[in-house]
């Protein structure tokens, strides 16, 4: 087990409790603001809620039609119903001179000979080997986190185990529908070892059935979507319907055709809140936002605010800001029935998280400042990962994922 950061601490009860529909616009907060109020005091941080509702995640969907728009007779025909969805596992048959020799498992699993697995078959194999996990969705490529939830599903490990033994398979690859058009494919892909060998302690990946306690609508990717825990959301496909073991050692991901790294893990980083453009002098300025602790874990986030924005990009002075702390009564987050021991990253006997925030999800963090004198300011804000990088560092590489340092400006008038 990890020891807590040594971070100012402070409790819920010092942040102002956010509504659904704030903290939704708070989790867009690096899209462009418009029509900001002319001179408003800026409000005290928010505490956003640790579940984000199922319909206020920011959605990322490709599909002509977008699979959740899908109808009636179209809906059954998608087999995107919990009565008609289906899970197709095969070896990949493809010719390619890069499999010297094919993959091959024992049992598939296909629509074709009516063996292709249904919900119930995946519910029946979750009440031996289901697992929950609170997850931050993140895009790669969209600087604020879109949504968490709490995820419940079957390790692929086990679904995997289903086929017996196979042979010559070094990567599996996944994909979800899409209108049975090529062209309209979104698929992903780990290696066999990240599908099979979780370390102990670790995440697997899984095919999640549940969001927040509730059936994954369709819109999050329902009845059935792939949650990789350590992964940016394009692992994550939604409306999952296939499963290929391939000999192929090449990431097939769609991302990586987009100039994305497609192995990069989630990165630790911090977001900021919009601040009015104006803020009346005389009461302190209280701030705050979001930080998702990534695969190097959080120490802590760190806010630095300059007169204007004219100096160097990176401030020299910088504070460190408070951290949301573990609910005292995890009853009072988690959905009726869940018990927070129930899930993994929580100490099983005491119920209480192993580290916090906890590994891949994200959590709100605040600061204040007093007599701010007249004139025009930005702040910053980062995360400092457990090793002491700094954000953007150790990976200021964009296309392992967005973490550039949010700024706001603002004037003190
Ligand atoms: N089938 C499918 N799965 C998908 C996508 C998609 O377009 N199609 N988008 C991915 C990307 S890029 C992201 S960031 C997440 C977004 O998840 P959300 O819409 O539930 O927030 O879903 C992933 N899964
Ligand atoms: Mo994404």
């Amino acid at each position: 087990m990890k020891p807590m950061p040594p971070s100012p601490r402070f409790t819920r009860r010092d942040f102002v409790r956010a509504g659904s529909v704030l903290a939704a616009t708070a989790l867009n907060s690096a899209a462009p603001s418009h029509g900001r109020a002319a001179t408003a005091p800026a409000a005290a941080p928010t505490l956003r809620p640790l579940l984000t509702p199922a319909s206020k995640f920011r959605d990322v969907s490709r599909g002509k039609p977008v699979p959740h728009t899908l109808k009636g007779d179209a809906l059954i025909e998608a087999r995107l119903t919990p009565e008609t969805w289906r899970l197709e596992i095969t070896a990949d048959t493809t010719s390619n001179p890069a499999l010297k020799e094919p993959a091959s498992l024992s049992q598939p699993f296909t629509l074709a000979d009516g063996t292709a697995l249904d919900l119930p078959a995946l519910l029946k194999l979750g009440q031996q080997h289901g697992v929950k996990f609170l997850k931050a969705m993140q895009c790669l490529n969209i600087p604020a986190p879109l949504g968490q939830g709490l995820w419940e599903g079957v390790p692929l490990r086990e679904v995997l185990r289903l086929c017996g033994p196979m042979r010559n398979v070094r990567r599996i690859y996944y994909w979800g529908f899409h209108n049975h058009d090529p062209k309209q494919l979104f698929q992903s892909s780990l290696t066999y070892s990240q599908a099979m060998e979780t370390p102990p302690g670790e995440l697997p990946a899984f095919l999640a059935y549940r969001l927040n306690g509730e059936p994954i609508s369709l819109a999050r990717g329902g009845p059935v979507r792939m949650i990789i825990p350590w992964a940016h959301g394009f692992k994550s496909i939604k409306w999952l319907q296939r499963i290929v073991v391939t000999n192929d050692y090449r990431a097939n991901d769609t991302y990586a055709e987009q100039n994305n790294d497609p192995e990069a893990p989630l990165k630790t980083a911090a977001y900021l809140d919009e601040l009015p453009a104006k803020i009346p002098a005389g009461p302190a300025l209280q701030f705050g936002g979001l930080v998702l602790s990534g695969l190097s874990g959080l120490q802590r986030v760190e806010y630095a605010l300059s007169r204007s924005n004219a100096g160097p990009d990176v401030p020299e002075r910088w504070t460190e800001a408070r951290l949301e702390p573990a609910p005292a009564d995890w009853r009072a987050v988690l959905p009726a029935g869940v018990a927070s021991r129930e899930i993994l990253g929580f100490d099983p006997k005491s119920g209480q998280p192993a580290t916090w925030p906890l590994r891949y999800s994200m959590i709100s963090w605040s600061a204040s400042v007093a007599n701010l004198a007249p004139g025009k300011y930005a702040l910053r804000a980062r995360a400092v990962d457990l090793n002491g990088f700094a954000q953007p560092e150790p990976r200021p590489i964009q296309k392992s994922g967005r973490n550039s340092l949010d700024v706001r400006e603002f004037e003190v008038v």
